[in-house]
């Protein structure tokens, strides 16, 4: 077993390590924070010995405190979305087995009925903070560190466990390909109960000794009087992210777009991933800004598997070659590897960036594993090495703005409107959030009808609101094979 040292935020004394609006932090005041974090909640334990702790916290110092703060303890860091749903996190809670929930105050009120009904002590980082520091644990890398929920293809989301050394992988991996330093200064603007906020931006960034700024919302006048000032260096985001720029480019004067793009310009890298990056973006952002996107692919259960090179040609449509470290596959429907050019396969991948395990769902980790291989479930094909994802193996999986959700338990949920008798739910092109989340329902007999926006306020409180359908489709009946299963393909053709 070897021990990690936590690099991930040395001790860089002055350096600024996050920015908070007004207010700078640095590495070494981040340190403090997180050892007396870490002491308070060990309390008179010597470890915590994976116990898993939650946090419900935007993009902040405390959301800082309380990661690293799990991880020197000794726990399992459990980041759940702050736009959840409360059935969503009920879900999650309890599928990890959580103990202990890190919440500010101001969501105290909301999250106490359900850490109450759980037996979920709810507190936050003040509470834990002691005076002075004391001894912290010595980790083993192989240790379990952070549990993510995705959404799986055949049911509700499951907890995606990492251990330190798959994520000391994931980010050492990233740090060369894309020449990370402590120069660099970066926005994090995406949810940080994902890979990409998590790893690519926040925890890269703070390996490497870099300064990360944070925003608890992509906030687009006040991100983009920043890049103006020439405040960042570096800025990674999804496709909706780079479409919504160009929207809002749209809507204000000229000279002002002029002089964002200037500092777009500037920048030393442009990434864009987690979702397919339309050739008519990667045109439309290299016109507009002179960056050529640098796009990647990645996953929850992988970390980052495949990017464009930073020094080299970055293909339009095409997600680049395997990262050093990352062994990548494809394989045909019966298992053959392939390894003529052109030909589609299912992406398969090894190495120490793949995560341990689905928590407590051992026959979905060893569903999604065949011969050492983990299974990612994306088609791609590849041309003059470069890889190009086709698509999924799976209708069930959609992809908007970036997150993934799940057909089936958006459906799941549909199905309790007390007016709908049967629902399909797919992905539908969308120029803006890449797919949209579309429903197309079966009315019970003598039930009224339902229209889009009453189902949109039905939703509201029973998902969260990224995955509430944008459009509805009411037919008499849902189309099935003779098997009785609904046939999602002849529902994308009917639009
Ligand atoms: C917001 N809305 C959405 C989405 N986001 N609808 C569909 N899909 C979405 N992704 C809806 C809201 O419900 C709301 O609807 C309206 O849009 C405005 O909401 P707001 O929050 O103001 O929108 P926004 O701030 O413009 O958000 C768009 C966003 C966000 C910034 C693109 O979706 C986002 O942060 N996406 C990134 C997710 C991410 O990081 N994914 C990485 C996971 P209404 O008006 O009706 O209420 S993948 C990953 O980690 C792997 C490893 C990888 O490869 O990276
Ligand atoms: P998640 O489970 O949220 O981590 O989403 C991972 C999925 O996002 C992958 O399995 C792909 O389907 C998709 N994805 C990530 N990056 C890209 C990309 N550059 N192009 C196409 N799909 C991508």
């Amino acid at each position: 077993m070897s021990e990690i040292s936590f690099p991930y935020l040395l001790n860089r004394s002055n350096r600024v390590a996050l920015v908070q609006g007004e207010n700078t932090h640095t590495y070494s005041d981040v340190n403090n924070y997180i050892n007396r974090f870490a002491t308070g909640l060990l309390g008179d334990r010597a470890d915590l010995q994976e116990e898993r702790v939650a946090f419900f916290i935007p993009a902040s110092l405390d959301y800082v405190i309380a990661m690293h703060g799990v991880w020197r303890a000794g726990g399992i860091a459990v980041p759940l979305n702050v736009a959840s749903a409360v059935t969503e996190l009920d879900h999650y809670l309890t599928c990890a087995n959580v103990t202990r929930m890190v919440a500010n105050a101001e969501y105290h009120d909301m999250l106490r009925d359900l850490c109450d009904s759980l037996d979920i002590l709810l507190i936050s980082v003040e509470d834990v903070l002691v005076d002075k520091a004391g001894n912290l644990p010595d980790i083993a890398a192989e240790r379990r560190a952070m549990m993510l929920f995705t959404s799986g293809t055949t049911n509700k989301p499951k907890g995606v466990v990492s251990t330190h050394k798959t994520i000391r992988a994931q980010i050492t991996t990233l740090i060369d390909a894309w020449a990370w330093s402590e120069e660099d200064v970066i926005p994090l603007f995406l949810p940080v109960h994902h890979i990409h906020g998590i790893i690519n931006i926040l925890s890269c960034g703070l390996w490497a000794g870099a300064t990360v700024h944070l925003f608890d919302k992509f906030d687009i006048p006040k991100i983009s009087e920043q890049i103006v000032a020439g405040t960042y260096n570096v800025f990674m985001a999804v496709p909706t992210i780079y479409v919504k720029l160009i929207q809002y480019f749209e809507t204000i004067d000229p000279t002002e777009v002029k002089t964002i793009c200037d500092g777009f310009n500037k920048m030393r890298l442009n990434i864009s991933g987690s979702a397919a990056c339309p050739v008519k973006l990667f045109n439309q952002w290299r016109d507009l800004t002179g960056q050529v996107l640098l796009e990647r692919y990645g996953m929850t259960e992988i970390g980052m598997g495949i990017s464009n090179p930073y020094n080299g040609e970055r293909r339009a449509g095409a997600v680049g070659h395997p990262l050093p470290g990352v062994e990548c596959q494809l394989f045909d429907e019966h298992n053959n590897p392939i390894n003529e050019e052109a030909s589609a396969g299912e992406i398969r991948i090894k190495g120490d960036n793949v995560f341990l395990e689905y928590w407590d769902n051992e026959s979905a980790t060893q569903e999604s594993f065949k011969d050492g291989w983990f299974c990612t479930g994306d088609v791609a094909v590849v041309e003059e090495g470069y890889y190009r994802i086709m698509g999924r193996s799976s209708v069930d999986i959609i992809k908007s703005g970036g997150y993934k959700l799940s057909a089936l338990e958006i459906e799941g949920v549909l199905l309790t409107h007390d007016n709908i008798l049967e629902v399909a739910v797919i992905g539908v092109e969308d120029e803006t959030w890449g797919e949209a989340v579309t429903a197309f329902v079966a009315i019970k007999d003598g039930s009224s009808t339902i229209e889009i926006d009453t189902l949109k306020e039905w939703c509201d409180g029973r998902m969260s609101s990224y995955k509430i359908p944008k459009r509805l489709i009411v037919l008499d009946a849902l189309p099935r094979n003779a098997m009785g299963k609904v046939t999602k393909p002849a529902l994308k053709e009917m639009l």
